[in-house]
């Protein structure tokens, strides 16, 4: 239900920027709709700098926003409770609803308009009983790569929740829209943290954010100067949704978590993160570092370990600690995780220091950090690919640290280097990692690799 300030807090900037962007949805939407949108939404893709698979642990990470996003054309419906949705990607279908009465079963790989449905779906659970109904005509364009960890999932749910909003009129403050669309977002079978949704719509042009959670705040991250990111893609694609190992890693999180606060003698059911446990006891996260090596053997846990120590019945672990798409998975690897997460915590603090502090070798440290969560990620988390380990050993003489970046098993990898080595830099993997593999491949250039500097976040234009 919407509180008291959910009406009159304004929130998304209304922008007369020139209609470029906008120029593909408008002509679509000219000829499906054979009128002229109302207005657009733009939502950004995002690149995570540091602070992989530590959101839904409860820990803070360092994204910023793309200038690649997703837009919508959108009209509202005043007459009829219809969704109509185009994509201007002729490889998605078309689809129309109910905009009340839908259903999102995902059944193994959603489809793309179920990750819209989710947006709508986050807005209509908190819509005043004495709304009026109304309906949608929507046409949706987007250039945040697919898969490949840039959150191009996150980037749709964001401007379905935005779009539909706006349709009946409802102004949300960004923390709370941010907050409804990573809840939403879950509907898909994923159970991730809030960053890309905080990032889409939380995020200033010219700055990284450092984001935290519960509650949601954002804190501007200046980089140094001479920083520059660039995103090489691995051209290996990983539907999250379409797999348990995302929700297999959340899992195991939540299992170390689980286990230590028994272990620590916490009221272990109340303890969901490892973020919790930290709170709990009151410890550093070095301390956490400790504990955790004290406390996990190095073999992965059974279910029957894991349900014995706790003092449940193994149907007990699975209601309480296990998905849907997790129930059958029996090595859960909880040492090798948990350390991942707390030293990757440390990396971020370290990493938004060194930032705020215009440390002298900032790159230097940076790129130290971020190699060092590359590492982490392949060897703790398992959650790397060969070829983003490919394309992280090729470049590592030409930058100051590279990583992968996103959830992983795929995806692209980002790297720090400076302006000067820029071409170097894409020359050296047109020539060593993609001479071979885009033979084949139809992708344009700058969906492949690219410079990236911080963009801002969710808008809404109208003329
Ligand atoms: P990512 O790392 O890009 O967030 P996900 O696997 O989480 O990857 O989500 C990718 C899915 O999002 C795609 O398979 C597709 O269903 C949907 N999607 C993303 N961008 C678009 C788009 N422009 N049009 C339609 N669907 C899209
Ligand atoms: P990508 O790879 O963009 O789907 C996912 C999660 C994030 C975060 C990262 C790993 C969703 C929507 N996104 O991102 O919350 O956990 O992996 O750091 O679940
Ligand atoms: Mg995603």
């Amino acid at each position: 239900m919407a509180d008291a300030n959910f009406q009159c807090v304004p929130i998304i900037s209304v922008s007369n920027e020139s209609r470029d962007p906008f120029a593909k949805s408008k002509k679509l939407f000219l000829t499906k709709f054979n009128d002229i949108p109302q207005f657009y939404v733009r939502v950004p893709g995002r690149v995570n700098l540091i602070g992989e698979h530590i959101d839904y642990c409860g820990y803070g990470v360092c994204p910023m926003a793309l200038k690649q996003d997703i837009v919508l054309a959108v009209s509202a419906i005043q007459t009829e409770k219809k969704l109509f949705l185009f994509n201007v990607d002729a490889k998605y279908p078309s689809f129309e609803c109910d905009i009340e009465n839908f259903e999102i079963n995902v059944n193994g790989s959603p489809t793309w308009y179920q990750y819209f449905l989710c947006g709508v779906k986050g807005i209509l659970e908190t819509l005043p009983t004495e709304t009026p109904p109304r309906g949608a005509q929507i046409v949706v364009d987007g250039n945040v790569p697919q898969s490949a960890g840039l959150s191009s999932s996150s980037a749709l749910v964001s401007a379905a929740a935005l779009a539909i909003a706006a349709v009946y009129d409802l102004k949300i403050p960004k923390e709370k829209l941010a907050n409804l669309c990573a809840a939403s977002e879950r509907y898909i079978g994923t159970q991730g943290g809030g960053m890309d949704q905080a990032i889409a719509f939380l995020a200033s042009e010219g700055c990284a954010k450092y984001i935290e959670f519960c509650p949601l705040r954002t804190t501007d991250i200046m980089l140094p100067r001479e920083a520059v990111f660039v995103i090489a893609h691995s051209l290996v694609e990983l539907n999250k949704a379409a797999t348990s190992d995302f929700n297999c890693r959340v899992v195991e999180c939540r299992l170390a978590a689980q286990l230590l606060g028994k272990i620590q003698g916490l009221t272990w059911r109340e303890v969901r993160t490892l973020g919790d446990v930290q709170k709990q006891l009151e410890l550093t996260l070095s301390d956490m570092v400790t504990l955790v090596k004290n406390s996990f053997h190095e073999h992965p846990y059974s279910k029957e370990e894991i349900a014995q120590t706790l003092g449940v019945t193994i149907d007990d672990l699975v209601d309480n600690s296990l998905t849907l798409n997790t129930s059958h998975v029996n090595d859960f690897k909880l040492r090798h995780r948990a350390l991942h997460v707390y030293e990757e915590a440390i990396r971020v603090q370290k990493f938004c220091d060194i930032c705020n502090n215009k440390d002298k070798d900032s790159l230097v440290k940076l790129g130290q950090l971020m190699s060092e969560s590359h590492e982490s990620l392949k060897n703790l988390y398992e959650c790397s690919h060969p070829k983003l380990n490919k394309l992280v050993n090729l470049v590592k003489d030409v930058c100051f640290g590279a990583r992968l970046t996103g959830a992983g098993w795929g995806g692209c990898v980002v790297a720090l280097l400076t302006s000067e080595n820029v071409q170097k830099f894409m020359d050296l993997l047109k020539n060593e990692y993609y001479k071979d593999l885009l033979r084949n491949n139809a992708k344009p250039w700058d969906e492949v690799i690219f410079a990236t500097s911080p963009h801002s976040g969710a808008t809404i234009y109208k003329d």
